[in-house]
């Protein structure tokens, strides 16, 4: 018997139970036992067989560990052929996340049965995959091929109640007694002589699509992949399902499934979901770490951040104050996080009771001493380290004992602001991208004095808000923002050497962010830039005209950015759309021209490589300094916080793919072409460069 698949016989009924914590993966074990158990089920005095697992969840995919290691036999299509073909029908009964292999292995059974609460899909696409089991011609043929392409596509999990809507489950469970509603259902197909179901014999009717259907999906789609090949083949697999009898159709979908299991997008997109799960842990800190309970919330500051932080907490069903400095001050607050749920509303991604009960969640104040029992205070206010200090000092004098203190700055040193308070011990930053109720990046900012209690509960309490955490030591700018200051600045000087904004931004794009760096900074405002910059001049610092002369010189004549409906581009005032304009190269040859800069035609390489080598560089930097627990987690907090394509990986890992040692060569080269003083190559990277080694290779090895 396999230490992995259980076996008993209960009066008629085979109960097969697989129990592989933590999620029960489809390893190679639970593969081979399992066929062990069916194969040998066949010749007992079982009637019916139930497949169900122990522990939180029915299985929740192939085993992604194994991924991109030799293959191991059985294959999982061969397992579920022995399922299928099986005399002895077989029940799949699921609870928790019946995901991709796991699900697929339920659509192999005869029947599918499912408490309430569990749910169900095909998240491969979300590991630049597809379902490779069988999963994109069962599922075609039960829901039919426009709602296949649908649940494969997005590979977001259907509700127990939604999979049966959709044919994807004969019977949702009456309460969440998994095991006893199970084989009471088995024996309920036993005694009504229930045929053998097998969805392979399910026929699909072709003519139910307008020709040419799959073909106008893919064009469609490929407007909004951003360049990931997982979708289209997606496409390729389901129309197969409906132009090819089932084996031909399982074997198209093996072939397209082993091209997508060794492209680079997958081996990125599965390095990103190890990551996330390692970004959530502090090396240094012991697991058995105790955590405080956090019940009250309260947010310092109803601005754009602090109403978007403040829904996050009640979307998590967790009661928050939201603290103004004036009645006024807080009804703007509160009207924009009504508007925003009214939004969701209209858009019907929630009812109208889910946004009654979140607002009930939120309540107003303008005196500090309604904080006095709230367990966490996320200091919200505008980005000026003095206000931010003095609101740390009341916060101090009124905020219980053990009450966490977090700061939601982007940029400001967190021990300065500790060292105003009297428990730098109970200080750190919890920093949200905007919008806060929508990015799921949490930067974690742990203070020179930042304990480990308040820090675990942090990390604890950004999980229980649906973000994912990554954290970062202080310095200017933490992880994120310190690393996009080389990003942004090479994408301004691409312009005085020639590029025009829509070069920049298209090889960015074409690289897979969601939108180019000038593009974002017209979105952002130029305005904001340019009153950083004021700021650090009139404190005495002398800014290279080169990285913002520009930017500076549109905020001077009132171009903004999309708020003002010009700014990098002019934008269309009905559909917002950006226009080239050639006023702004102009304005680029002008400033060049005063800096004394000559323009050329500057090739996609170029611009590729001088936007990226930055974030890499100052990565290896921010890695050396420890500033980052390892590569994985600045991967993560560009993926989640900057848009970074996930079939890249992450800049890091994306680093890795490329070779060191060429980004290494890269910015020597650009320090002799372009001046050294913004391509001095991190120690680090010269160090792993030389050696030929990679920067995830260097964390594994300081892992020992
Ligand atoms: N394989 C290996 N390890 C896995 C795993 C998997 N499929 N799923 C989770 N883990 C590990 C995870 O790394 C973590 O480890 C621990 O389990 C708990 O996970 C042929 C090709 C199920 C919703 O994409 O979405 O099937 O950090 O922290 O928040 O067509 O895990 O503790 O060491 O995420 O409760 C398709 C992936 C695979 C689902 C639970 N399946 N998993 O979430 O726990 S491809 C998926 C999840 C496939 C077939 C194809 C979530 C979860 P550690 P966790 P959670």
């Amino acid at each position: 018997m396999s230490s992995v698949v259980r076996y008993e016989l209960i009066d008629n009924i085979g109960i097969i139970t697989i129990d592989n914590p933590p999620v029960n993966a489809l390893s190679q074990a639970l593969r081979q036992g399992l066929l062990d158990v069916v194969t040998a089920a066949q010749k007992d005095a079982s009637e019916a067989l139930v497949l169900l697992c122990g522990g939180r969840t029915f299985m929740a995919g192939a085993d992604i560990t194994e991924f991109g290691k030799p293959p191991q036999s059985p294959s999982l299509p061969e397992v579920l052929a022995v399922l299928e073909n099986s005399r002895k029908l077989i029940v799949a009964a699921m609870h928790g996340t019946a995901l991709g292999g796991g699900f697929e292995t339920a659509l192999a059974c005869h029947y599918r049965c499912a408490v309430p609460s569990a749910r169900v899909g095909l998240p491969e696409v979300k590991l630049g995959l597809l379902p490779g089991a069988g999963g994109t011609q069962r599922v075609t043929r039960l829901a039919g091929v426009k709602a296949a392409l649908e649940i494969i596509l997005n590979g977001n999990p259907l509700s127990a109640a939604e999979a049966a809507e959709l044919n994807l489950l004969d019977e949702v469970l009456p309460d969440e007694n998994l095991r006893e509603g199970a084989i009471a259902y088995a024996h309920d197909l036993v005694e009504s002589g229930a045929l053998l179901k097998r969805v392979r014999d399910i026929s699909i009717d072709p003519g139910s699509l307008e020709p040419g259907f799959f073909d106008n999906y893919r064009r469609r789609l490929a407007e909004r992949a951003r360049g990931q090949i997982a979708s289209d083949r997606i496409v390729t697999a389901v129309e197969a399902a409906v132009t090819l009898p089932m084996e031909h159709g399982l074997i198209r979908e093996r072939d397209l499934f082993l091209e997508l299991l060794l492209s680079s997008q997958s081996r990125a997109m599965r390095h990103i979901f190890f990551a996330e799960r390692e970004a959530a842990k502090i090396r240094d800190l012991p697991t058995d770490t105790s955590l405080r309970d956090i019940r009250h919330v309260a947010v310092v500051g109803g601005g754009t951040m602090g109403g978007g932080i403040a829904m996050c907490f009640a979307n998590a069903g967790m009661p928050v104050v939201l603290l103004e400095i004036s009645g006024e001050a807080l009804e703007r607050g509160l009207a924009i996080i009504r508007k925003n749920y009214a939004g969701s509303v209209q858009k019907g991604k929630m009812s109208e009771a889910e946004m009654q009960q979140r607002l009930q969640l939120i309540t107003g104040s303008a005196d500090y001493a309604d904080l006095a029992q709230v367990d966490l205070v996320i200091e919200a206010v505008f980005e000026n380290p003095e206000i931010k200090k003095e609101v740390f000092r009341r916060l101090d004098a009124v905020c219980k004992p053990g009450a966490i203190l977090a700061s939601n700055t982007s940029y400001q040193n967190i021990d300065e602001i500790a060292a105003v308070t009297s428990r730098p011990q109970d200080v750190l930053g919890m920093h949200f991208f905007s919008p806060a109720n929508v990015m799921k990046l949490l930067e974690v900012v742990r203070g020179e004095k930042t304990c480990h209690e308040v820090l675990a509960t942090a990390m604890q309490v950004g999980r229980r808000i649906g973000k994912i955490c990554a954290l970062s030591r202080v310095c200017y700018g933490f992880i994120g923002n310190r690393m996009l200051t080389g990003y942004a600045r090479q994408a301004h000087m691409l312009l005085l050497d020639g590029a025009t904004p829509e070069q920049v931004d298209a090889v960015a794009e074409d690289f897979g962010m969601a939108m180019g760096p000038l593009a974002v900074g017209d979105l952002a405002g130029l305005d904001i830039g340019y009153k950083a910059l004021q700021a650090r001049e009139a404190a005495g610092e002398v800014i290279d005209p080169a990285t913002h002369c520009v930017a500076s010189a549109l905020v001077e004549l009132g171009r903004l950015g999309q708020k003002s409906g010009a700014g990098y581009y002019r934008y269309d005032p009905q559909t917002r759309a950006r226009q080239s304009d050639p006023q702004v190269e102009a304005l680029s040859r002008e400033h060049a021209a005063r800096l004394g800069i000559p323009q050329r035609v500057i090739s996609r390489d170029e611009i590729l490589a001088r936007l990226f080598y930055p974030l890499i560089n100052e990565g290896a930097r921010i890695l050396q300094e420890g500033i980052a627990q390892r590569p994985g987690d600045i991967d993560i907090v560009y993926v989640y916080g900057y848009a970074f394509p996930a079939a890249k990986g992450g800049p890091m890992f994306h680093a890795d793919e490329i070779g060191l040692g060429t980004v290494y060569e890269g910015i020597q080269r650009f320090g002799r072409e372009l001046g050294a003083t913004y391509w001095q190559p991190a120690p680090l990277l010269a160090q792993l460069a030389a050696s030929g080694s990679s920067f995830a290779q260097w964390d594994a090895a300081r892992q020992g």
